[in-house]
């Protein structure tokens, strides 16, 4: 079916239901942020691949919406589908167009599509796995019971789950149904009075059926318009807080992923000086391979970011064969990337010089590098709220008149989505970065510049918010950077640090250097961190 054959099709259904636009969201009955193949019918209808956007569908027009992201990548996709592209904040906001051009309008991520598509993909059929106790600290007994009491304390008869990520957390089951994110799509009901029941393709928990019911839940069929009875939960609040044991597996998988991740800049520079072709591709290719070699991998937690010179300054570039950028002397190459472990999740940026760098580079990295630095750094009270934590990444670089559009920080879940609310550090005004950031809780501190058309700057590491001192001025949190890597020696501007950045880079770095050493069996590899790690 052409685009324009799926428009008129929309539409013969819209005049039988008396509807003058159909909005298509990038959306599941879940709330996902990665969609199954089956709840693609936004891409399916506009041929748009790009993972956020808005399709509306009226009568006599059909306009896609989305973010800066992906306008490039749009305005491709869509040249002559008769579908227009419209810019997200500098076109007619979604809401504002459809109150003045339509009167019946009807969103929808299913209809009507579940009759028009003829070979749409079936929803995913993964088997579900158990975590154990000793690698998740909280048994889900304990976690339902914790739910019953919020139940029975606010006079609630029960509550529909249908976060995935919430229901895998509070049954301490993972699956493989969704790219990079290990759930099962499942609804979950937990009553006040103890009788549960999890809607979900029996064929998928056949292997735990006995777990479940020895959690008082009883198994029906998945039904996805159980999507209206979706509810505020606790639950983001309470599995954002990593307990002991958790923590303990996030730093285990830490260091698992700094070794894959020095092999990785080992085998790059040798590639490299041996003339072999290296490119984007290649980039993720291999380093993909060095962490599936790592004790209890399970996937990568999201697709890796490789972009080199003007790549890198595209905020969410995924190389394809088609852009896949040879790596030569000279320019930065970007690197975003992480992986799943059967303990933890990691999620890790770094940038590097290949060749020599210009001074622009070395000069925009060092800006980047003093602002991830102060926000690792910092010391505050609690009640501290992302947005307020947000300043401290920006002002080295707001200093020079420089300024990046995404969010600093945002959340990791454990073995869950790499990006976990409820609270995220970043500039705006938004009900998620206005919660206090609490004792226990993950978050990435993530800064970059973006120089459009030369380079990209990104640096990334994952840390854990913990408790500092207490005294009569009150409690203080500062964090405990887990991930371990070093940064690009070669790229900083040592004249641009002051005393005590080189004091905290030295001790970070030795800290690296001490604690993979020891797991590097190759002489060359450890020689090469020594060398990454010295003091400045
Ligand atoms: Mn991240």
């Amino acid at each position: 079916m052409s685009i324009e054959d799926k428009l008129r099709a929309v539409r013969e259904w819209m005049a039988q239901e008396g509807l003058d636009a159909l909005v298509v969201p990038t959306d599941d009955p879940h709330g996902s942020e990665y969609l199954a193949e089956h709840w693609q019918c936004r891409k399916w209808l506009t041929g748009f691949t790009g993972s956020a956007g808005t399709a509306v569908v009226t009568m006599d027009d059909a306009l896609l919406w989305t973010d800066s992201r992906y306008w490039l990548q749009a305005e491709e996709q869509l040249e002559g589908t008769g579908i227009r592209l419209m810019k997200d904040g500098q076109d007619a906001d979604i809401k504002d167009w459809l109150a003045s051009h339509c009167t019946n309008v009807r969103w929808s991520y299913n209809a009507p599509f579940d009759k028009l598509w003829a070979d749409r993909p079936s929803l995913p059929q993964t088997k579900a796995w158990v975590m154990k106790d000793e690698v998740v600290g909280e048994p889900a007994k304990n976690k339902i019971q914790r739910l019953v009491d919020y139940l029975l304390e606010n006079n609630l008869p029960g509550l529909y789950i249908s976060d995935l990520a919430e229901i895998a957390w509070m049954l301490n089951i993972r699956g493989n149904d969704i790219a990079y994110n290990p759930f099962i799509i499942s609804f979950l009901y937990v009553s006040a009075d103890g009788k549960h029941v999890m809607y979900v393709n029996e064929e998928q928990i056949s292997d735990i059926k006995d777990y479940l019911s020895g959690l008082g839940i009883d198994i029906a069929p998945y039904d996805e318009e159980l999507a209206r009875y979706n509810a505020e939960t606790p639950v983001a609040e309470w599995k954002c807080v990593k307990n002991h044991v958790e923590q303990d597996g996030f730093r285990q998988a830490h260091i698992r992923d700094g070794v894959a991740m020095v092999r990785f800049f080992v085998r790059l520079e040798k590639a490299m000086s041996e003339g072999e072709r290296v490119t984007e591709l290649w980039v993720d290719k291999v380093l993909t391979s060095l962490r599936a070699e790592q004790k209890g991998f399970l996937s990568l937690s999201f697709e890796t970011i490789a972009g080199f010179g003007a790549h890198g300054a595209i905020v969410h570039y995924e190389a394809t064969e088609e852009t896949d950028a040879e790596i030569t002397p000279n320019g930065l190459l970007l690197l975003d990337s992480g992986a799943h472990y059967d303990c933890g999740t990691t999620d890790i940026t770094r940038t590097i010089a290949i060749g020599e760098p210009t001074e622009e580079e070395k000069r925009v990295y060092t800006l980047v590098l003093k602002g991830h630095m102060q926000l690792q750094a910092m010391h505050f009270p609690e009640g501290t709220t992302g947005l307020q934590l947000d300043t401290a990444a920006r002002t080295p670089m707001w200093r020079e008149g420089y300024d990046f559009g995404h969010g600093t920080g945002h959340g990791v879940g454990h073995v869950l989505g790499v990006h976990e609310g409820p609270v995220q550090i970043r500039k705006n005004c938004r009900v998620d970065t206005v919660r206090p950031v609490r004792a226990g809780q993950i978050l990435t501190d993530e800064p970059g510049i973006y120089v459009a058309g030369k380079f990209g700057v990104r640096i990334e590491n994952c840390l854990l918010c913990v408790p500092a001192q207490k005294n009569d001025f009150g409690s203080f949190l500062t964090f405990e950077p887990l991930t371990l890597c070093p940064y690009d020696r070669r790229l900083i501007a040592v004249e641009m640090l002051n005393d005590e950045e080189r004091q905290w880079l030295n001790a970070y770095h030795a800290r690296v250097r001490n604690v993979l050493t020891p797991l590097l069996e190759d002489e060359a590899e450890q020689l090469w961190l020594k060398q990454a790690t010295a003091p400045i």
